[in-house]
Formats: C-alpha cells, sequence, structure tokens
C-alpha cells in the first residue's frame, strides 16, 4: 500500500491514513501501522517518553533486562546481535513509579487528562473529557506501560471503536524471533489494535524484547507462560516468587497488558469433571493442575493485591483471564465459566481500588442463542468493565474456518458491546498462524468490530461505508480497492477477470458484463428520467424495455464492447451460453 493514493498524515500528532479518490475528496481512516521505515535494531521512536518523564512520578532503576538479554541472545542472528548492544532503551534502567500510582486511571480519577487521553480522544473523534471519564470509571482503559514509550495511545472501551488483538509467539516446535517480529509488524499493518505474544518455548525474553522495541501498538502476554518455562515445564513447581519475578521482569521490560488466570479457584476444578472438553486455556490448565497438585486456592488469587501494587507502579493492565471458558458449545455458559466470572467481578473492585486498569476476557465457544447472556453478565459482575473475548466460535463443526465460526460471533458480541475481540486464524485448533493466516485473522476481525461499530452507529463507521458505496456506484474501481479492508485481494480479484487497464475505468465488471450491470442501467435510468422529465418509476419502466430491446439486438451477446487482452473472460456460460456438453 505504499502509492501516492495513501499517505501518513499527521492531525494534532495524530497518525492518520489518508486515502485520496480520485474524485479530489479523501477520507482519512484510523491507522495502526505506526512509524514507517525504521531500524528494527534500534526500535521505534519514543513517542511517549517525554510526556511519561515530564508527568515527574517515575525513576529509572537498575533492572534486571540487561543480564537476561544477554543469556536470551545467545543463538540468535546476526541483526538480533546487533541489537543486543542497543536493546533494552538504550542500555538505560526501566522506569517505575516513585512514589502512587502511575496509571492513566489514576490520572484520570484526579481529574487529570494525560497526553495519552488527549491522542486517544483525536484518534477516536471524542472530547478528551469524555476520554478522561470512562478511563475515571473503569469503563474504559488505555494500556500504556511506563516501558513501553513506543506505543500510540489506544483506548478499549465499549463507548468506543470495537478494537480487535492478534495472538502471536513462537512455540516450541516452530517460528524464530524475527519471523515473530514480522507477523507483530504485519497484523498492525492491516489494522490489529493490540498484539499479545504468546510465545513459549525458547527466547522468550528476547523475542518479547524486538516486539516491544518495535510494536506501535499495546503488547500483552501470559506471564504464567513464561513461568512455567521457568519451572521446567512443571506446573506444580511454579511458585508466588516465580511468578512474581517474572511479571516484574516484563514489566520492566514494557509489555501493556497481562492475562491473569486468578479466577481459576481450587473448587471450581471440580465444576469442570463432566464437561465436554474440560478446560481449555492453557494458562486455565496450568493453574488447575497447580491447585490440584498442592490441594491449595490459587497463588494468583491469593496475592492479588501484591499483583495490584506492582502493576500500578508501572501501568500495567490486568487482563484477568478466562481460564474455565468453555472449549466447545456444549459447555457455554456452564457453572464453571459463571463462577469463575463471578471472582473475576470481586476480583476487579480490588483492582479498582488499587487504581489499576482492568478487563475481563471471556469465551470461547457459544452458539448465538448463548451470546447476548455472556455480555449481560460480565456487564453486570464486572462493574461495566471492558469485556475482551476470543471470537466465540458459534459452532464446532468447522475446523480450517474457525476464523469465519468466531468472526460471526465475534461480530454479535462486539454489537453488544465488546469492547475488544480477540482474533481467531484459520489454524485454530489445528497449528500454530503462519503469516497468511495472521492476515486472514485480522481481516475477519476488523469486518467483525467494523460491522458492530456500524450497528452501534459509530458516525466515523458510516461514513467508510458511504464513502466505498458511492465508489462503487460511479465505478471508481480505484478508490473502491482504496477504501477497502484488503485492497490487494480486492484489485486481484477484480484483475483475475478484467486486468487491462481501460477495465479500472469500465462502467461494469465481469460479474455480470457490460449489459447487465444493475448500477449502470440504474445510471441510465437516472440520466433517461432527466432527460425526458419523468419519474424514476416510469424512467425504469421505459428504460428496462430500451434495455430489453438492446440485449434483443445484439443477438443475447454479452460483452460486445469488450474482450480482454488474453481471451475471453472465463465465465461467460454463467451468462447463458451453452456450457461444456450441452
Ligand atoms: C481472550 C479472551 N479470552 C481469552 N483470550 C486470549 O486467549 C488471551 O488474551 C490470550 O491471548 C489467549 C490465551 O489464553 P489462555 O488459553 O492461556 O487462556
Ligand atoms: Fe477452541
Amino acid at each position: 500500500m505504499g502509492d501516492a493514493r495513501f499517505s501518513k498524515i499527521h492531525i494534532d500528532g495524530v497518525p492518520m491514513r489518508r486515502v485520496r479518490l480520485s474524485n479530489g475528496a479523501h477520507l482519512d481512516l484510523y491507522d495502526t501501522s505506526g512509524p514507517a521505515g525504521h531500524d528494527l535494531a534500534v526500535g521505534l521512536p519514543r513517542l511517549r517518553e517525554e510526556w511519561i518523564l515530564e508527568r515527574g512520578d517515575v525513576a529509572r532503576y537498575g533492572g534486571r533486562q540487561v543480564r537476561l538479554i544477554d543469556d536470551g541472545f545467545k543463538d540468535q542472528d546476526a541483526w538480533a546481535r546487533r541489537g543486543a548492544e542497543v536493546f533494552p532503551s538504550g542500555g538505560r534502567g526501566p522506569l517505575r513509579a516513585v512514589g502512587a500510582p502511575v496509571t492513566q486511571v489514576a490520572y484520570a480519577r484526579r481529574g487529570r487528562i494525560t497526553r495519552e487521553m488527549e491522542f486517544v480522544a483525536i484518534r477516536e473523534g471524542l472530547s478528551p473529557e469524555f476520554v478522561r471519564d470512562e478511563v475515571a470509571s473503569g469503563r474504559a482503559i488505555i494500556p500504556a506501560n511506563v516501558n513501553h514509550p513506543e506505543s500510540e495511545p489506544m483506548i478499549i472501551g465499549r463507548n468506543f471503536l470495537v478494537k480487535i488483538n492478534a495472538n502471536i509467539g513462537t512455540s516450541a516446535v516452530s517460528s524464530s524471533v524475527s519471523e515473530e517480529v514480522e507477523k507483530m509488524t504485519w497484523a498492525t499493518r492491516w489494522g490489529a489494535d493490540t498484539v499479545m505474544d504468546l510465545s513459549t518455548g525458547r527466547d522468550i525474553h528476547t523475542t518479547r524484547e524486538w516486539i516491544i522495541r518495535n510494536s506501535p501498538v499495546p503488547i500483552g502476554t501470559v506471564p504464567i507462560y513464561q513461568a512455567l518455562e521457568k519451572a521446567g515445564g512443571d506446573p506444580a513447581a511454579l511458585s508466588w516468587e516465580l511468578y512474581r519475578d517474572t511479571l516484574v521482569e516484563q514489566c520492566e521490560q514494557g509489555v501493556d497488558y497481562v492475562t491473569v488466570h486468578a479466577g481459576v479457584r481450587l473448587a471450581y476444578v471440580p465444576l469442570t469433571a463432566r464437561r465436554t472438553t474440560g478446560i481449555v486455556s492453557r494458562g486455565g490448565s496450568i493453574m488447575a493442575a497447580w491447585c490440584l497438585a498442592h490441594h491449595r486456592e490459587s497463588f494468583l488469587y491469593e496475592h492479588f493485591e501484591e499483583m495490584c501494587e506492582l502493576l500500578a507502579s508501572y501501568d500495567v493492565a490486568f487482563s484477568l483471564g478466562d481460564g474455565l471458558r468453555p472449549g466447545s458449545i456444549a459447555d457455554a455458559n456452564d457453572e464453571a465459566q459463571l463462577a469463575e466470572l463471578r471472582t473475576l467481578g470481586e476480583l476487579t473492585a480490588v483492582a479498582h481500588a488499587h487504581d489499576v486498569q482492568v478487563m475481563i476476557e471471556g469465551p470461547g465457544h457459544v452458539p448465538m442463542h448463548k451470546i447476548k447472556e455472556n455480555v449481560e453478565l460480565q456487564r453486570e459482575l464486572c462493574a461495566d468493565t471492558p469485556f475482551y473475548t476470543l471470537g466465540p466460535l458459534v459452532t464446532d463443526i468447522a475446523p480450517g474456518y474457525d476464523h469465519i465460526t468466531s468472526g460471526i460471533g465475534a461480530a454479535m458480541i462486539g454489537w453488544y458491546g465488546t469492547a475488544m475481540l480477540c482474533y481467531v486464524t484459520p489454524k485454530e485448533h489445528l497449528g500454530l498462524p503462519g503469516k497468511d493466516d495472521v492476515k486472514t485473522g485480522v481481516i475477519t476481525y476488523k469486518i467483525a468490530a467494523h460491522a458492530a461499530d456500524l450497528a452501534k452507529g459509530h458516525p466515523r463507521a458510516q461514513e467508510r461505508d458511504d464513502a466505498l458505496s458511492r465508489a462503487r456506484f460511479e465505478f471508481r474501481w480505484q478508490d473502491q480497492f482504496d477504501l477497502s479492508l484488503d485492497p490487494d485481494t480486492a484489485r486481484a480479484f477484480h484483475d483475475e477477470t478484467l486486468p487491462a487497464e481501460p477495465a479500472k475505468t469500465a462502467h461494469f465488471c465481469s460479474m455480470c458484463g457490460p449489459k447487465f450491470c444493475s448500477m449502470r442501467i440504474t445510471q441510465d435510468v437516472r440520466r433517461y428520467a432527466e432527460e425526458h422529465g419523468l419519474s424514476d418509476a416510469e424512467a425504469l419502466a421505459g428504460g428496462m424495455r430500451d434495455k430489453a430491446a438492446q440485449f434483443a439486438a445484439s443477438g443475447g451477446r454479452l460483452y460486445l464492447d469488450l474482450t480482454p487482452a488474453g481471451g475471453p473472460p472465463p465465465d461467460t456460460t454463467a451468462a447463458g451460453r451453452p456450457g461444456p456438453g450441452a
């Protein structure tokens, strides 16, 4: 998309993608792709650094990053080694609060509008006061770790644009650091609002360092994954101390929000015994295994207040994990799921009391008729905090197509008020997503989120649809491509059948051919009406008669006016000509 019809512009410092239309107009679109053309080994410019420092409530200290970075870089390729000299943060120690919480919610509650809130207000087209009030109430969060100054502020809440998250990350059997950085960049290019690094296996710290330093969007993680690696892969060997150290390490590095499965309590584990698919959450199953092995209450639940104090001093947000989410249609909205949700409500109140930002994770696998109840219960039990759901998949019968089964649920749940949708790729349940899967997942979820924005009546959402509809009606093909979520695919599909440049201005495409284009006929009708002083209905009748006469005169042959270079279009049989064997 690097051509002249697109450009990155800044409105009061906020990046937008300007689409220049062929009729002289333009449309500015929300843009998640971040600054272009930087050196990966140096990282992105630190947009927020000054904002953070001028507040005067954080200080640098000797963190533990440098040593860990050295460990992690043992067998990376050359570009990675070069970066090791630069990272982390130019060798400086991480920032941490010197006293009171340095969270966006703490500022908002004191009535303060931060630079982050101003940025978000421009991005969303709303007033900074509204943004502040939503954050103060806990209805929205701005994930913004003081150690991730490279991020461009964004907001997650039911009264803002619906956001989407893309999961990436290495596993023990697949993928390298550079591949994951590329996936992150790729995901934000297509519109991911946040990215979660779910790396397991080797080099977790290093992978994350590269991702954070180059990410213009907030980064989320599930710290229990790294803690489990440190425990040698044995859940029973986990401890609060090991977990806490891992959490500190990630806060120092710049992780913006963390999934914490603190709602998986010992007493809830038996509730999953008769489920069709038991516990499907990775983090949930790790915690359940720990609780059972020690026959003790979850250390995440017991040490929750300590965790709040820690997160408050970096402004890391909680994403309270749904460790007991249903993993099948049969298990949707069952007692295990709802018991956990009630506990998440209780923990929300604790986090809010500590001025920590919170959102709540939700399912999973839920049939359409049980989706609404999920949103209503979450709102009621969790004080209207942002809901962040994984899909949900509305049926289990389509492995290989779970971006679609879940995209349906995502659109519905977004419409009911879910603030962020965690994407599902076609590889779900089958394997680790590659680059193509990441793009498919992101585009699918942009569709779901945008459909929800439209249904919720967001004026900016409608604007884009109207612009594209007009371009389609006026046969401005280039504009139609440029306004679409995936211009490359739209253009490629069009060009498959009509590749010639004149076809980009033609008043038809190969779907209907020149004579059967409804939009062209409508335009002809309007012109006919103007010329003959008729009403639209009269003109339509007249126009259709004329068309019928023309068609009959042509002997019923289509594509009279245009035979593209390289032979006739392949779908002429569809237009009534005899097919093979006829
Ligand atoms: C989102 C909503 N519910 C779950 N998610 C995401 O699932 C969560 O944010 C994380 O990215 C991913 C893996 O979570 P589990 O399987 O460890 O629960
Ligand atoms: Fe699943």
